[in-house]
């Protein structure tokens, strides 16, 4: 009796929890509602199979429970109740896959007026770039990477030249424009995540990755790393701030070019360059000191 009771305390429990918690998504700032919309199904499916469960459970331990005199009766097979079972399953089982599915084909293909940015990440910040007024990226490679080119841009790539460098700061994105997010990781796997953009997605080393989504929100958001990458992972924060038009290109506008990091002596800049690396280097080894000294 005390155990078919624990049972349903257990059920009652769990779902007032789910309704009252006061943990629960933070508002959504994108497109992606439909990704609410999945894990809501999933959430319900879910539920209601462990609710459904748990309490058969609660009732067979009361009902059967032990009384003298009483015998089991053997049951080896029930057909009936197999096909009634796979059939709940299946159906079950298909509701949680579906609306993936869809979400997932709208996930991967990315409208053709997005325009793209790329996300680098290295132990443990973020970095960025965005193609420069040729709208193309140059190519990059890992090799490449020094102080003074930390995100690996090939000096020759005549489209990498205008390519706009954020090194460890924040990025900034128009509202209402669709971005193609390109991750790449320099050294181990991280994961660009925004919990109010609500995509995401790993960032491996060689590859490179993408998603897609358009920020309806402006706003300061905070980027987080969702992949486990090491002693500073869990400072791996970074911030991502949705402008109007005018402010996002005021901001463009104070950005460095590729060109204008790596040519010092052109520019005028030539302790800006590695005074940056050398700042974004101390920024790391103050991480790992707080880390250190949890
Ligand atoms: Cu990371």
């Amino acid at each position: 009796m005390a155990v078919a009771l624990v049972l349903v305390l257990i059920v009652v429990g769990s779902v007032l929890f789910h309704l009252l918690s006061p943990w629960w998504w933070k508002p959504i700032a994108s497109n992606w509602g439909y990704i609410d919309n999945t894990i809501s199904i999933t959430f319900w499916i879910t539920g209601v199979v462990f609710a459904a469960v748990v309490l058969f459970m609660a009732y067979c331990v009361f009902r059967f429970r032990h009384r003298e005199g009483n015998r089991a009766a053997y049951e080896p097979e029930n057909k009936r109740l197999e096909s009634w079972l796979t059939i709940v399953t299946a159906v079950g089982v298909t509701a949680l896959l579906v609306p993936g599915l869809f979400v997932w084909s709208q996930f991967v293909n990315v409208p053709s007026d997005a325009t793209v940015v790329e996300v680098v990440g290295q132990q443990w910040q973020w970095s960025f770039r965005l193609p420069g007024k040729d709208g193309k990226l140059g190519r990059s490679d890992t090799r490449e990477v020094t102080a003074d080119n930390p995100l690996g841009v090939i000096a020759g790539d005549p489209n990498g030249q205008d390519d706009v460098v954020v090194e460890a700061a924040d990025l900034h994105l128009p509202v209402g424009k669709p971005v193609k997010m390109l991750l790449r990781s320099i050294d181990v796997l991280h994961d660009f995540y925004v919990p109010e953009f609500r995509a995401k997605m790993d960032m491996i080393p060689g590859s490179v990755t993408y998603f897609w989504f358009t920020p309806t929100k402006t706003g300061t958001f905070q980027v987080l790393c969702a992949e486990l990458c090491g002693q500073g992972h869990p400072l791996m924060n970074g911030i991502v701030i949705v402008d109007t038009e005018q402010d996002y290109v005021a901001w463009l506008d104070q950005q460095q070019t590729f060109a204008q990091l790596s040519a010092p002596q052109q520019t005028g800049s030539a302790q800006q360059a590695p005074g940056k690396a050398t700042a974004s280097a101390l920024k790391v080894a103050a991480k790992l000191e707080t880390v250190g000294s949890r």
